[in-house]
């Protein structure tokens, strides 16, 4: 009797259902860096029939199957941690219409964000959601995780984008949910429950997105600070008066430390914390927009506000902001990025705290993210050995410390990476025990099994 492996050879080559050690070893990471997971097969699909073949032989055999796009997730909900099939949707690369009069687009999961933007901003048009990691992450990815990105503050995140899925489900059934119209409420929105099940549910073959109009203009400006706390209010002020950037960002000093280096804008030595906000709009408003955000700046104690002058300026800007993570990846052996959410008026007092965790866990702490949304990036870092019992330990007392403060504040523990299997044991302190066994009756609506990225979101 041929094993499930053999019949899946069979039927997509071996070319497609790898199985060297090497392979194996490509797909037992991804950047969460919380471990190594090798698969027993990766298996590389190519079509939504593909894809049902897979889920209909793994379900047979009740062989576990872990969805992986690019691997840029950070919490691990890419890893195969019950082992089984790695179904990657990386060759699923194109892009079916960019439609300007239904202003949609459709795409396979594999198609990167960046190109995503690239391909519907040559005709005019905008999809808004925009991770750091955006020239490589994939967006059945970004759905699958409900990505973020500094322009959610104005545009919100990849769920208020999607419209309608192509998902299959384990057993290999196929369903189109959503829609392709900018409105409509038929029935449950079950596109809105897909996007975010961090690949519980089902695997997406197929994504429907709305896309509006490329903005007019863009401007943007850094605020050094000097200090976190002045940072904070700065932020708070902005969204306070009333403005409405696209983005607020925010780089504690430890993280300005970091990515000084290799920003290709010179950060003066006592930059203390700083602030990035950038604003769309007509053209005409834009200028004075962006000195009135400035202002506000300056108000708080800005040491300098840089405008961008065009749109090289800008990309010099920004290179400051989304090499943060890399860097911190780059300069220590040890890097937990967390992704908490204080309501804004409490950034101020969250840096405190996290500064003063850090100090009573002997612990580098790099704070940055996006302040505008309360959505901030917590770093733990340390050169000692994470294997180490005691250093573990003073890590994870550390992380628990963030979370009561982030609930203590009124937050919540994720605003745009999941949960994964690194927030698992955490969920209990934030959602009550009848919320999350609705969820999990839900994970058991479309997956009795459990066979279907198993392990993430819930302990046992
Ligand atoms: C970002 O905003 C990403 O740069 C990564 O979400 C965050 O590494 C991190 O902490
Ligand atoms: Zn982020």
């Amino acid at each position: 009797m041929p094993d499930a492996y053999d019949l899946l050879t069979r039927e997509l080559g071996a070319a497609r259902v790898l199985r060297d050690e090497a392979t194996l070893e490509a797909y037992a990471r991804d950047e969460s860096g919380l471990g190594r997971y090798p698969p027993d097969a990766a298996v590389l699909c190519e079509t939504a029939e593909e894809v049902a073949l897979v889920l209909r032989l793994c379900a047979a055999h009740r062989i576990p199957v872990t969805p992986r796009g690019a691997g840029s997730g950070m919490t691990g909900g890419a890893l195969a941690v019950r082992g089984g099939i790695v179904l990657s949707t990386e060759r699923m690369r194109r892009i079916v219409t960019v439609d300007p009069d239904d202003r949609i687009a459709v795409i396979q999961p594999g198609v990167i964000n960046g190109d995503l933007q690239a391909a519907v901003e040559a005709q005019g048009l905008f999809y808004a959601p925009d991770p750091a990691s955006l020239a490589m992450c994939s967006m059945g990815g970004n759905v699958a995780e409900n990505a973020g990105g500094p322009r959610a503050f104005k545009y919100g995140v990849t769920r208020d984008w999607t419209l309608g899925l192509d998902v299959t489900l384990m057993g290999g059934e196929a369903l189109r949910i959503g829609r392709r119209t900018p409105k409509g409420v038929t029935g449950y929105d079950l596109t809105a429950l897909f996007v975010g099940s961090e690949g519980t549910f089902g695997v997406t073959t197929e994504i429907t997105v709305r896309l509006v109009g490329k903005p007019e203009a863009v401007g943007t400006l850094i605020a050094v600070m000097p200090d976190a706390p002045s940072a904070g209010r700065a932020v708070s002020a902005v969204i306070r008066k009333g403005y409405r950037p696209r983005a607020i960002e925010l780089l504690d000093r430890a993280s300005i430390d970091h990515v000084r280096h290799k920003a290709t804008y010179k950060l003066p030595d006592d930059a203390g914390a700083v602030v990035l906000v950038e604003l769309d709009g007509e053209a005409e408003a834009m200028e004075g927009g962006v000195l009135r955000c400035g202002a506000v700046c300056e108000d708080e104690g800005a040491r300098e506000v840089i405008v961008a002058r065009d749109d090289a300026d800008r990309a010099r800007l920004w290179q400051t902001r989304r090499i943060c993570s890399p860097c911190l990846r780059e300069a220590h052996r040890f890097k937990l990025s967390e992704d908490i959410v204080v309501p804004p008026g409490k950034i101020a007092e969250m840096l405190r705290r996290v500064d003063a965790t850090g100090a009573r866990h002997d612990l580098l702490m790099a704070t940055f993210g996006h302040a505008g949304d309360g959505n901030l990036h917590v770093n733990f870092l340390t050169d000692e050995d994470p294997a180490d019992p005691v250093v573990r330990a003073r890590i994870d007392a550390a992380l628990a410390d963030v979370f009561r403060d982030t609930l203590d504040l009124g937050g919540t523990l994720s605003g745009e990476h999941g949960i994964g299997i690194a927030k698992a044991r955490y969920m209990a302190w934030e959602q009550s025990g009848e919320v999350i066994a609705w969820q999990k009756k839900l994970k058991r609506l479309w997956d009795p099994e459990d066979l279907l990225n198993p392990g993430k979101i819930f302990t046992a």
